[in-house]
Parts: structure tokens; sequence; C-alpha cells
């Protein structure tokens, strides 16, 4: 494998960033995951649009253009014969002092590796999945906006290792006020009377690349799509729950602490919506 480090193409061994990079330092720092599929990169576009708007937020300027951002990842994918996999996009502050002062950082450093991603296994997406509400809360988007994609992963990887202690996967995350977020590393969906539901971004949650597109499918297919705020309640007496994300796609969801979601089966939108990602998985993207 060949990864870019700062417009350069590394062996595996020999890709490395300094010890004194504040992405390592204190996780100063900004990333995205995305999809190969079938020799073309999915919403390419709106995982760099996502990426500037993290830097934006940080005020961290990323040494290239948008457009440069993009011909980088799909050259990457080339270097790397790379049809279908996973690439992990990740700009640094860059090399700095020991102390935290982002100014004392001249440049940003920008790695792209073109690899794989190890999905749930194959019988999650037939029998579902089964989650737990986590103690730890999702961050406040008044201390940390849960909105950028920061190297700074350690509310989800806590909330993680509760799930985990649980015996299970994926754990949703609650904000401070008790109403439904996200999971560490998914959005979170209901079906409920015919409506498919999910939490408003306000409520905590990143801007899914892939919540996006499931809603528009969702709409597509006749389905109403709201974003109301969620309670575990809501969770609870849902007819169908299901996860998002490009790393996961769309993974069904049959039990939440405990309690049965529906008939305890991957339901019928579920199914339908999984079907209709993976035919435009199939047609769309940037070629490479
Ligand atoms: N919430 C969080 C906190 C995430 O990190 C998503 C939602 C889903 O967003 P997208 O845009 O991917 O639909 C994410 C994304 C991994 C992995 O290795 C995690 C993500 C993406 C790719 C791989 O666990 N998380």
């Amino acid at each position: 494998m060949r990864v870019y480090i700062d417009g350069k193409y590394y062996d595996e061994a020999k890709a490395k960033i300094s010890v004194f990079d504040h992405g390592l330092l204190y996780g100063d720092g900004i990333f995205e995951g995305i999809r190969a599929y079938h020799g073309r990169v999915f919403k390419l576009q709106e995982h760099v649009d996502r990426l500037y708007h993290s830097a934006k937020a940080l005020l961290l300027t990323i040494p290239m253009s948008p457009p440069e951002m993009m011909r980088a990842v799909v050259a990457t994918c080339r270097k790397n014969r790379l049809r279908n996999g996973y690439i992990r996009l990740v700009v640094t502050r860059g090399v700095g002092t020991l102390g935290l002062n982002p100014n004392r950082c001249k440049q940003g450093s920008v790695i792209i590796i073109a690899g794989q991603i190890q999905l749930y296994p194959e019988a999650y997406y037939r029998n579902g999945l089964a989650i737990v509400t986590v103690p730890t809360v999702r961050n406040l988007h008044s201390a940390l906006n849960p909105a950028i994609k920061s190297l700074n992963y350690l509310n989800n990887i806590l909330a993680k290792i509760e799930a985990n202690n649980a015996g299970v996967e994926e754990a949703v995350m609650l904000n401070a006020e008790g109403y439904v977020a996200e999971c560490t590393g998914d959005n979170l969906f209901i079906v409920r009377d015919d409506e498919v539901l999910t939490p408003p971004l306000a409520a905590g949650a990143l801007y899914g690349i892939t919540r996006r597109v499931v809603m528009e499918l969702a709409e597509e297919a006749g389905w109403r799509v709201r974003e109301p705020n969620l309670t575990r309640y809501d969770l609870f007496n849902a007819s169908e729950c299901f996860l998002t994300g490009t790393g996961a796609e769309i993974v069904p969801v049959v039990k939440i602490d405990g309690r049965v979601i529906g008939s305890g089966k991957p339901g019928p939108v579920t199914r339908q919506l999984m079907e209709r990602y993976h035919a435009l998985t199939r047609v769309s993207g940037e070629p490479i």
C-alpha cells in the first residue's frame, strides 16, 4: 500500500508523521472516512465539503483547495489500484511546539490512506444488531460540536467501551437533555407509523452523508421523513430501527436495552432502503 502524505507517496512502513504534530499531541485535526465502490469514489464532493467545513470551524488551513483534494483522493486510489475499499482522509494541524497554541504550527499535513474496511459481520445485516444506550453523554455542541469530524474521538470511544462492556457492538448516545443524538460511528433512524424519523442534527449528531442519502432515498420511495427529537421510549416502541454510516452502510437494529424492536427481525422499510442504497453505490461516484 502507498500512503499519500503532503503530496508524496510512501510505503506503508515509511508512512510516518512527527511526534510533534498537534494531531497526535492534542487530537488537533480532522478526518473523513470515504468508500469506493466498483471503481468510483462514493459521495466524494460531499465528504470533501464536510472536511472543509470541519476545518473552517477549527480555523485550520488546509494547504490545498477542495478540487485539489478531490484529485488527490482519486489519484491515491489509482496508485493503489483500489476499486472497492475505504479511504481515510486526515488533516492534522501539523508540527508545532509542546504547547497547545495552534499558531505555532506552520502548516497542516494531509494524509490519504486507501485501504479496506471491516464491515459489521454479514450476519448483522441479515439478522440485525443489538445495541444499548450508554452513560457517556454526547459532547455538547457548545463545547465540542459533534458536527466537527475531529481527531478527538474520545467521547465516542468512551461510549464504544461501554457498549463493548455490555457485550454489544454499538452504543446509542444521548445528549445532555436525554434526547437521542446518534451512535459512536453511525447515525440512527427509526420507522414509526410509515414515517422515517432521525434525530435533528442539533441534538448532537454528525451531519452524516449516509444519513442524507438515506433520507433522500426514503422520500423517493414515498415515506415521510422527519427529524424530531427522539427519546429512548420512541426507540423502544419503533416498528423498525437502523443505523447509517459510510463504514456500516445501513445496518438493522433489532434490540435496544433488552427491548425487542418491532418483529425482532430487520423490517421491510429497512430492507428496502438497504436495497436502494446498494443500487445507488453501484452507479454513482467520482470515477477513479
Ligand atoms: N456519526 C459519527 C460520530 C461518525 O463518526 C457517522 C455518524 C456517519 O456519517 P457518514 O457521513 O459516514 O454517513 C460517523 C462516520 C469507522 C468509521 O471506521 C466510522 C465512520 C465512517 C467510516 C468508518 O468506524 N463514521
